[in-house]
């Protein structure tokens, strides 16, 4: 079997040797595109002068808002919302009033990428600049409005009431004040995003960097008023995406448009600066306080959290002020909370998800609160934590806002971690090597996520007449390796050698329905998908195998089919399927979502300079994430997500000035290289909690992000006595 063993990405090979097929590596006959963008945050577009553009040399055409029009505007692809508002948006790609700086406002077309942007700069733009607000502050105050016809820049504003807080703060025994932010970051996946886009007799096939296809296809169907079968959207290679993917930038728009325009084929790959500022993603403040019994028990939480939106509510932004509030609880009992919860335009970049969207955030919260608390209380993390943790008696629980958490001993999970990671041991290790003026610190904090969002996703088995099995996914892995996982499970299933079997995905021609990879949903959803469509095509192969022995039932084992003291074998059985007219040797699966909750506890040991610099040495995990299907997976995405949670917590912020001029580029955007990068062990309880999925996972694409700041900054606090509330934290704040 292969299900639980460290396999290798069957990728890997072609991955690290550079055979890979990026957006970038398409080669095609056609023409390039480079967008002209605004250099104020608020102005309007008086007029735009391309005359010299259009001369210049290799140039084709340059469109501005009047050429490049939709049938659709865009739209949140996360409606829960009241999205009224929004349907009056206009119906162009570009506006007449640019709301951030960057906007494009017109693109060009040249034969060559660099004769493109050579061009950009002889467009000649009169703009007039307006007021602009570029603080969250400023913002909701309302005395300088991104977009005057709402009359607000308030675009979500929602109390999340549970229990009596009136109450928990009355019978409080201590209040604490807290302030929590998180500034704004990058993303920044390998490859930026891109897209090729051909128009050919009516027909679209759209190669872009992405992780929802088919959304994609019916998107641009919808907006560009073509069916949605004239359209075919193909994912490539992906150099990772990290959540950021999963929306549509009118840049996308205007290439595909401008290629319908033309009949030709228009590639567009964003720049390191623009990727910079097409994806910038969790800028949050929270302020409120929290109600606590001496003996540690947390009794209310009450506050206001502002989320930022950026200029424009993009597809994926909303999630998050409507999911941090009802995440805030986490695995404690607390019960009565009162969080307004805030969406605030702002004239910045549009924000995207980031790994973990809003789990990060609420966990940041809250772990925040448990340390906090644990100082003020003079308790210690533990015991804090030991104290609220809901307990698995209570278990499936469900939380204050109505989430059901599933299945999980977060109690005994505590306990267990902190043995195996030797927390106490390294906390008096801290203690002595401080004592000897080693600038050393431990901190710990626990998370719980919830993971396996919907709706749900699609899964074809088919087996070939030599026998090999083809899987068709709706998922859409970029570098997670969860193909191989989904491989492993169908090898399984079907009791033949993984090497016979191919995952196919990310090219809506071939598959039929899909949603795509995002909320460290794929190995659950994707998975249980595709298990039981292989038992769909087992249960095929069994009645030929019957049939072919002359029997009624079949045994099945080892890829072989027995009844009666005789057997066939699985090659002659699929090859004996075929010579029918309708073998039959495929099955489909819809398999409907349900969140599920992993958990679990991280632990770091950071040492500072006498700069001021921080660094985290160590980082070690301990998760329940249900069953792990491949350990050698799943930890690596615990190593890649704890690298962005140190990036997170001590480097990276992608700084805009008060002009909303974004003033890093990649080059001083502080991504932690190898240097930066702690020694980092992930592991798995040996006693899961299932999901309730076929594969009995959960998710863990996610998890070292989402806790990961929390233990990070817990740790620096150790290490230098200060306290510490928002990420990143500067070497600045670290000596003040
Ligand atoms: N896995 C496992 N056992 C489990 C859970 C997961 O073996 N119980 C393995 C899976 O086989 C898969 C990996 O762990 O190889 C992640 O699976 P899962 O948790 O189901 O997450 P998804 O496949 O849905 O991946 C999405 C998740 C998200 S939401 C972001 S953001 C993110 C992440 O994955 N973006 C990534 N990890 C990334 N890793 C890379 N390299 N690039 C990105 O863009
Ligand atoms: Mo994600």
């Amino acid at each position: 079997t292969y299900v639980g063993k460290p396999i290798k990405r069957v990728f890997d090979p072609r991955l690290i040797t550079g055979r890979q097929n990026y957006i970038d590596d398409i080669n095609f006959q056609g023409l390039h595109a480079a967008f002209v963008r605004s250099p104020y945050p608020h102005a309007r577009v008086r007029s735009i002068d391309a005359s010299d553009a259009v001369k210049s040399k290799g140039v084709v055409a340059v469109f501005t808002k009047r050429d490049l029009g939709l049938k659709e505007p865009m739209r949140p692809w996360v409606t829960y919302i009241d999205t009224s508002h929004l349907k009056d948006a206009p119906r162009y790609i570009f506006h007449d009033t640019v709301k951030y700086v960057g906007e494009p406002v017109a693109v060009v077309l040249a034969t060559d990428r660099y004769l493109a942007r050579d061009a950009v700069e002889k467009v000649n733009v009169d703009y007039e600049e307006l007021k602009a607000v570029t603080k969250m502050e400023d913002a909701v105050k309302d005395e300088v409005l991104v977009h005057p016809n709402l009359g607000t820049n308030v675009a979500y504003d929602s109390n999340f009431n549970a229990g009596n807080v009136e109450r928990a703060f009355k019978e409080a025994e201590v209040v604490v004040p807290i302030e929590i932010a998180n500034e704004r970051l990058s993303p920044s996946p390998m490859e930026p995003r891109g897209i090729v886009s051909r128009y050919e007799s009516g027909y679209l096939t759209v190669w872009a960097s992405t992780q929802i296809p088919h959304i994609l296809r019916n998107e641009f169907s919808r907006m560009l008023g073509l069916e949605s079968s004239k359209i075919r959207v193909i994912m490539p290679d992906i150099g990772g995406a990290f959540g950021s993917k999963a929306h549509i930038i009118p840049e996308e728009l205007a290439v595909i448009a401008a290629s319908m325009k033309l009949n030709s084929t228009v590639k567009w790959v964003a720049t390191r600066s623009e990727e910079l500022l097409a994806s910038t993603a969790r800028h949050n403040h929270f302020v409120g306080e929290v109600a606590l019994k001496r003996d540690g028990t947390l009794l209310g939480i009450r506050g206001t959290l502002d989320v930022e939106m950026g200029a424009y509510i993009t597809y994926t932004s909303m999630i998050q002020p409507q999911i941090i509030p009802p995440m805030i609880p986490g695995p404690y009992k607390v019960k009565d909370l009162a969080i307004r919860s805030r969406a605030v335009y702002t004239n910045t970049p549009p924000i995207t998800m980031y790994r973990g969207a809003s789990r990060p955030e609420a966990t940041f919260i809250i772990e925040r609160i448990m340390s906090i608390a644990a100082d003020e209380l003079k308790m210690s993390d533990v015991d804090i934590r030991l104290r609220n943790l809901v307990p698995p008696d209570l278990m499936p629980y469900k939380n204050p806002f109505g989430l059901q958490y599933d299945t999980g001993d977060y109690p005994g999970l505590l306990k267990k971690a902190i043995e195996k990671l030797e927390y106490e041991r390294l906390i008096k290790w801290a203690e002595e090597e401080k004592k000897r003026g080693h600038r050393v610190g431990v901190g710990m904090a626990f998370y719980l996520e919830i993971c396996g969002f919907g709706p749900w996703e699609y899964a074809e088995v088919r087996i070939d007449e030599n026998g090999n099995v083809s899987v068709i996914t709706g998922a859409t892995p970029h570098g997670q390796g969860t193909e191989t996982g989904i491989a492993q499970i169908v090898a399984d299933e079907l009791g033949v050698d993984m090497e016979r079997v191919t995952v196919i995905w990310g090219d809506t021609a071939i598959v039929p329905a899909g949603f795509g990879t995002y909320g460290s949903r794929t190995i659950s959803l994707a998975g249980s998908a595709a298990a039981l469509a292989s038992r769909k095509v087992m249960d095929k192969m069994k009645r030929v195998a019957a049939s072919m022995l002359g029997v009624e039932n079949v045994d099945y084992k080892d890829g072989k089919f027995t009844a009666a003291g005789k057997s066939v074998g699985w090659n002659e059985v699929a090859k004996k399927a075929y010579e029918v007219k309708d073998p039959g040797l495929v099955a489909y699966q819809f398999y409907e979502a349900n969140v599920t909750f992993p958990y679990g506890v991280g632990v770091a040991i950071v040492e500072v300079d006498d700069y001021g610099i921080p660094k985290v040495l160590k980082y070690l995990s301990y998760d329940d994430i249900g069953k792990v299907v491949n350990p050698l997976l799943a930890e690596g995405q615990v190593h890649g997500a704890v690298v962005q949670a140190v990036g997170q917590a001590l480097y990276e912020e992608a700084k805009l000035d008060e002009n909303g001029q974004l003033v890093v580029s990649f080059s001083d955007y502080f991504i932690p290289t190898f240097m930066e990068a702690p020694e980092i062990k992930s592991q798995f309880t040996d006693t899961p909690h299932d999901s309730p999925y076929v594969t009995k996972s959960k998710g863990i694409g996610e998890a070292g992000l989402i806790v990961g700041p929390a233990v990070v900054v817990r740790a620096l606090e150790n290490a230098t006595g200060a306290r510490f509330t928002k990420t990143p934290v500067r070497p600045e704040e670290i000596f003040e």
